[in-house]
């Protein structure tokens, strides 16, 4: 059986700084289109929802541990083969969409053992179960990237638990389409960039420890990025565009006091603080790939896995566009990929022998070949990399 450990700490959770009624959303556009009245008034349902998922989460304390089986080793084979043992990866986020489609086409090839690290654990264990990946091949662990101590506790708990680290994937993510005004991490940190970003670059600077001590002969750590977050894109031109500008409001802490929630110090919104994610977190991999591959061995990645358009990441949207997205992508961009697809893509760049190169950003083309894409300006600034490093650095503690 594998190990479950899942300790719901009372910080795993957001904290939105002001009190909002669901009724407080910014005027928004379908594919460019404002909104009437009637449509907007459909946003109240969601905040009520995420009001209600709050107040859930909030208080929920618990730790659960049961017996595990140690990952199986087997000796090297005729071929030369350095080890053949089930391979053990972390998916951030794999309750749902990419991540838990990766955590399925990997558990399905009977090679790796899956630890899937979420939020809410009943969520993730029911979603393993529907999509019915087999017991054996994985393990809840409880992480809410929204809060550094979750952070730093889910680290210890996977240390605890004895496993090795051959591959993490930083998955999981946060889209706030419609909100009006910022939400924030337990630090304080703007919900978006504090989640996808901060959260990540903890995580993944303390697991690299772990990384280099595995025996397996590709280790790898992968960053999802996306499309949207590079301007030199149709997608990435889409308004708001990301930009970072010179960084001021993450210097000044994302806090939304006596600075900006966003990073480049402009006011905020959530469609523009998710493309800034997403260009931190490729600028993340990149700053990786310089200051570690050579000296660890392990592999940097990024990728775009293609239009997922049906997965909870367009929760907060707006239930007309999340009707007309599918279609949208489907027929007029040909973006669309289903999410089982997408997780055959992630789980290639987690496990193909030839998806090995390190500080590259991975695509695929229309017949879903993988190639190394080129990414916008902004996304390859080495120096723009090496500065939200150490600014990360600082505001998770590190430095
Ligand atoms: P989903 O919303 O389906 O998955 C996101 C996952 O992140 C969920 O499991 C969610 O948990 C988890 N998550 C959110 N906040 C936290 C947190 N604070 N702590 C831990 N886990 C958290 O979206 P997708 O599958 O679409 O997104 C996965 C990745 O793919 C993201 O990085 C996204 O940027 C990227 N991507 C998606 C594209 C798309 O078209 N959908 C395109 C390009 C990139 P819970 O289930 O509890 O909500
Ligand atoms: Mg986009 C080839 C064109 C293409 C692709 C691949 C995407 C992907 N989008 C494309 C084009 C367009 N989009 C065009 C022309 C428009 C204007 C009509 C458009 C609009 C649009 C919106 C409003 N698109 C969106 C949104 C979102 O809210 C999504 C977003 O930006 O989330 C951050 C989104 C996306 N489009 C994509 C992808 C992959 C997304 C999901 C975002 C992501 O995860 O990065």
């Amino acid at each position: 059986m594998a190990l479950q450990a899942a300790a719901l700490v009372p910080s795993a959770f957001s904290v939105p700084k002001e009190a909002k009624t669901g009724a407080s959303f910014k005027d928004s556009c379908l594919f460019g289109v404002s909104l009437s009245d009637h449509v907007k008034a459909e946003f109240g349902s969601v905040g009520l929802r995420s009001k209600r998922e709050f107040n859930l989460r909030t208080g929920v304390v618990r730790a659960q541990t049961t017996a595990t089986t140690t990952p199986s080793v087997t000796k090297a084979g005729a071929e030369g083969k350095k080890t053949l043992r089930k391979g053990s990866v972390i998916i951030t986020g794999a309750s749902s969409g990419l991540g838990l489609a990766t955590a399925k086409a990997l558990a399905e090839t009977g090679k790796w053992h899956v630890i899937m690290a979420c939020r809410d654990f009943l969520k993730a264990e029911r979603a393993a179960k529907s999509a019915g990946v087999a017991k054996e091949n994985y393990t809840i662990m409880h992480l809410d990237l929204a809060s550094l101590d979750s952070v730093r506790q889910f680290v210890d708990n996977f240390r605890r638990s004895g496993r090795p680290l051959d591959v993490l994937v930083c998955n999981a993510a946060v889209y706030q389409p419609t909100a009006k005004e910022p939400s924030f991490t337990a630090e304080g940190f703007e919900l978006s960039v504090g989640t996808n970003h901060l959260g990540h670059f903890l995580l993944s600077r303390l697991l690299l420890e772990d990384l280099e001590k595995s025996d397996y002969p590709s280790k790898r750590l992968i960053i999802v990025g996306s499309i949207t977050g590079n301007t030199n894109t149709l997608a990435g031109n889409v308004p708001p565009k990301a930009n970072l500008g010179d960084l001021r409001g993450l210097a000044g802490g994302l806090t939304g006091l006596n600075t900006s929630p966003m990073i480049d110090g402009g006011s905020f919104d959530g469609a523009k603080a998710y493309k800034d994610s997403k260009v931190c977190n490729m600028l993340t991999m990149q700053e990786f790939h310089r200051r570690y591959h050579e000296e660890t061995g392990v592999a940097f990645a990024s990728l775009y896995p293609g239009c997922i358009a049906t997965t909870g990441l367009f929760r907060e949207h707006i239930p007309l566009f999340r009707l007309l997205f599918p279609p949208f992508q489907k027929y007029i961009t040909k973006g669309f990929v289903s999410e089982e697809e997408s997780g055959k893509r992630l789980a290639q760049v987690v496990s193909d022998p030839s998806l090995t190169k390190s500080g590259v950003y991975w695509s695929w083309n229309k017949d879903s070949a993988s190639f190394e894409n080129q990414l916008s300006q902004e996304a390859s600034d080495s120096e723009k990399a090496r500065k939200v490093w150490e600014i990360s650095e600082k505001l998770v503690g590190l430095a």
